[in-house]
């Protein structure tokens, strides 16, 4: 499980500083990434300028051409990307698929987009005139990824702006090289010409840094923490670069008190514990109406104790590792926080887990959950990444829904409840980007705008048209085939009592 990068079309090895690839359910080593830095970065975006010009020039149906050859060849390695993502970063095998999945249904539809890349028609102020915008490549996108969607969220960020005729140089996480490797392997399978994208492997510092900073580089697309959105930001701002960057999230699921709650259990459960709660969706607090509080948790309870922990790669596991043992520190420095600090009373979990010997070196830690949490508290403020959830009481919807948005992010947030009107009136008054009815915090779609409000990002979304917004310039065009001068504002006819 080698990982290369990809410059210019040619492969290139680690070397001798190789990073290691390690597998978090068991703590060995799978395989070595190349520790790029500046020298990479370079050559990698040299390569996407070379090649932008031809590409921006092939017309969008044909590229378009490649990301549907690209949605076969990964469906077709499917389970090789898979078998990939779990080595890497630990999720189960039902969620690595999943993963690939996004990126097969990612490709699809923006290779949809290829013949349609909208822009506006619309009618002038002034008589033989035509007003119309053109969507254009923004140039060289730089891309930073991190190692919880390997392989979706490098097509999420990859695909629109490869549609729209951009040029890219991934920068990939570390922990997770072998899977970028592979997709871009998928990429040269499905036809893409050298240099289109170019991926370059190495740290935030060493590798992401140049490339936010590069001066060829017009556009740069993150997801990472809300300190690395930051950091990114600063160092993106003085060349004023298209900046889209998704950082955490605190998100809530609120139970009212008709719900039906094995329902909302289930939807618990998934959305706190789906890939170890390390998603920047991941349902971190439950806001649960003061009648139904006890019942639930005690179905939570029974539920979180119930999942089987394990190397995501066989078959009964639900719940894998944290990625990293610094990843289970700062869940155990959570937990302790919980306990001694915020005084809220740990109800399930707590602790490392041990599933098997086969996993004995792995960052493993039990589902946990919290109760009688206050909002105030640091695990109900602070984004956690782990598989951590906190009950909270509340008396009523609005209580819920001042909880709900007293936090710095804004991701997703979700209400579970059989009343329309209360759903309804909660999809309204939740500040975030992303809301579901009926379901727990997680299950983006690709074809729908993805981000939030607040510390969650800097206002833009990716996947949907969003994407295509972010990787285009719009250039508006006026179409004047009057045969003289028409003055827009000043010639324009006006009602004849107007005096001007
Ligand atoms: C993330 O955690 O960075 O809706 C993205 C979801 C996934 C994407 C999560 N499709 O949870």
């Amino acid at each position: 499980m080698d990982a290369r990068h990809w410059i210019g079309g040619e492969w290139i090895d680690a070397g001798a500083d190789a990073l290691p690839l390690i597998d978090p359910a068991t703590g060995r080593t799978v395989g070595r990434a190349p520790r790029g830095g500046a020298a990479e970065v370079d050559a990698a975006v040299e390569a996407a300028r070379r090649a932008l010009e031809p590409w921006a020039a092939t017309p969008a149906p044909r590229r378009a051409e490649v990301l549907l050859r690209l949605a076969r060849v990964l469906a077709e390695r499917k389970d090789e990307l898979a078998h990939a993502v779990t080595h890497e970063m630990g999720k189960v095998r039902l969620e690595a698929r999943g993963d690939v999945q996004e990126a097969i249904d990612m490709a699809a539809y923006m290779a949809g987009e290829g013949r349609r890349l909208y822009g506006h028609t619309t009618p002038s102020e002034l008589p033989d005139k035509l007003c119309f915008t053109l969507r254009e490549p923004v140039g060289v996108c730089g891309l930073i990824t991190p190692w919880n969607f390997p392989v979706a969220i490098p097509a999420w960020k990859s695909l629109p702006a490869l549609v729209c005729g951009n040029t890219v140089v991934l920068k990939a996480s570390e922990e997770t090289g072998y899977s970028a490797t592979l997709y871009a392997r998928c990429l040269e399978e499905a036809g893409l010409p050298p240099g289109v994208l170019n991926l370059v492997h190495g740290t935030g510092e060493e590798a992401g840094d140049p490339l936010v900073r590069h001066p060829h580089v017009p556009a740069i697309s993150l997801t990472g923490s809300l300190a690395t959105g930051q950091t990114v930001a600063r160092h993106a701002a003085p060349q004023l670069k298209r900046l889209h960057v998704e950082l955490g999230g605190k998100n809530a699921i609120l139970v009212l008190a008709d719900a039906d709650l094995d329902f909302a259990a289930q939807a618990i459960l998934w959305s706190a514990f789906g890939t170890s709660g390390q998603r920047c969706t991941a349902a971190s607090r439950i806001l649960v109406e003061a009648p139904v509080y006890e019942a639930l948790a005690a179905r939570l309870v029974a539920g979180a104790r119930r999942l089987r922990l394990g190397h995501g790669w066989s078959d009964a596991v639900e719940v894998g590792p944290l990625v990293r043992p610094a990843a289970r520190e700062k869940v155990e420095r959570y937990v302790r926080i919980g306990v001694e600090e915020d005084g809220a009373r740990l109800l399930t979990g707590g602790r490392r887990a041990h599933p098997s010997p086969e996993t004995a070196g792995g960052w493993f830690f039990e589902p946990t959950i919290f109760g009688e949490a206050r909002p105030d508290m640091r695990i109900a403020q602070e984004e956690i990444f782990g598989p951590v959830t906190a009950l909270l009481r509340v008396r009523d919807l609005d209580e819920a829904l001042a909880v709900h948005n007293g936090t710095p992010f804004g991701l997703s947030g979700a209400v579970i409840t059989r009343d329309l009107a209360r759903a309804m009136k909660a999809m309204r008054a939740m500040k975030a980007g992303i809301v579901y009815l009926h379901n727990g915090t997680i299950g983006a779609e690709v074809h729908l705008p993805f981000g939030g409000v607040k510390g969650t990002g800097n206002g833009h979304r990716e996947a949907g048209i969003a994407g295509i917004d972010f990787y285009s310039e719009l250039k508006t065009v006026y179409v004047d085939y009057s045969g003289g001068l028409q003055r827009a504002q000043i010639d324009t006819p006006r009602d004849p009592d107007d005096p001007r």
